[in-house]
């Protein structure tokens, strides 16, 4: 309980931060799409991750405020990079129980309207796993995407329902998690898994990301795949908002 009132106080406070990591065209390297990534500057442990909170967040329901938080500030950040010419979407992470709570649709209708972010640029990533878990989710991605906002499926591949899943729901983005690029060159299991997603997801007119891109040789091989966009510390690691927008003032 302390635990939780800590973090409840942490969102009131201020104490939360976002980096930004970009997603690039596979195409040009120009930069289509940025991630919102939440950290808590806490004032005794530093700067913690999100793997270090996000679990007692759900767990408590706080993560509702740490969602809207995020959604508002994001969504302010993003609409200060629009230079009329070159979108960029931005990429929020929703976890399960956001999905789940009835009124996530309108936080995100109140986000855009109270930044003036148009509606397209906004895409909400969600696991397969919070897919599975809540039939209701089904209705708030129709809602969502019936705004304009699009989905992506984070973490593609690691889950038990790939195939169902991108048939079932309208998702236009499938994110392929980084355990597959890391062994991608070295394992040719990794390497096929990575070519069926692509193939498949092409198939079903969808794009992919590749998430966790650290060298030329991943780049290379993603993009013989037929990779749509790729991620990861090769073009930029998750960085604060100011730095993010000196890399995209050169990169888009
Ligand atoms: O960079 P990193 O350690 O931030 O990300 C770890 C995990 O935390 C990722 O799986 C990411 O999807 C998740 N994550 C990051 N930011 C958020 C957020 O704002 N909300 C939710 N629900 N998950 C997030
Ligand atoms: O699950 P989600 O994909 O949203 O999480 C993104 C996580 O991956 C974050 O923790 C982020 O810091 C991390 N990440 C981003 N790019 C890279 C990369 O190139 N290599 C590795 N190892 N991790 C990365
Ligand atoms: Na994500
Ligand atoms: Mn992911």
């Amino acid at each position: 309980a302390a635990a939780e009132a800590e973090l409840r106080a942490a969102v009131a406070d201020g104490q939360l931060v976002l980096a930004y990591q970009p997603v690039v065209s596979a195409v040009d390297g120009r930069c289509t799409a940025v991630e919102a990534l939440v950290r808590w500057h806490h004032p005794v442990r530093g700067l913690l991750g999100p793997d270090e909170f996000l679990g007692l967040a759900e767990e408590t329901g706080a993560v509702l405020e740490l969602g809207e938080w995020v959604l508002r500030s994001a969504c302010a950040d993003a609409a200060g990079w629009d230079d009329g010419s070159t979108p960029v979407a931005l990429h929020v992470n929703a976890s399960p129980v956001q999905l789940a709570h009835p009124q996530f649709v309108d936080l995100v209708r109140a986000a855009l309207a109270g930044t003036g972010l148009a509606a397209d640029r906004l895409v909400v990533e969600v696991t397969e796993t919070t897919v599975l878990d809540s039939p209701a989710v089904s209705a708030t991605l129709d809602e969502l995407v019936g705004l304009g906002v699009g989905v992506a499926l984070d973490d593609f591949g690691t889950g038990y329902s790939a195939l169902t899943t991108l048939r079932s729901l309208p998702i236009g983005i499938v994110k392929i998690d980084k355990s597959f690029v890391a062994g991608a060159l070295t394992r040719t299991a990794d390497a096929a898994v990575v070519e069926a997603i692509v193939q498949m997801a092409g198939r079903l007119g969808l794009a992919t990301v590749a998430e966790g891109v650290e060298s030329a040789e991943q780049e290379a091989f993603l993009r013989m795949a037929g990779i749509t966009a790729l991620q990861g510390f090769r073009y930029l690691r998750p960085a604060p908002v100011a730095e993010f927008g000196r890399w995209l003032a050169g990169n888009r």
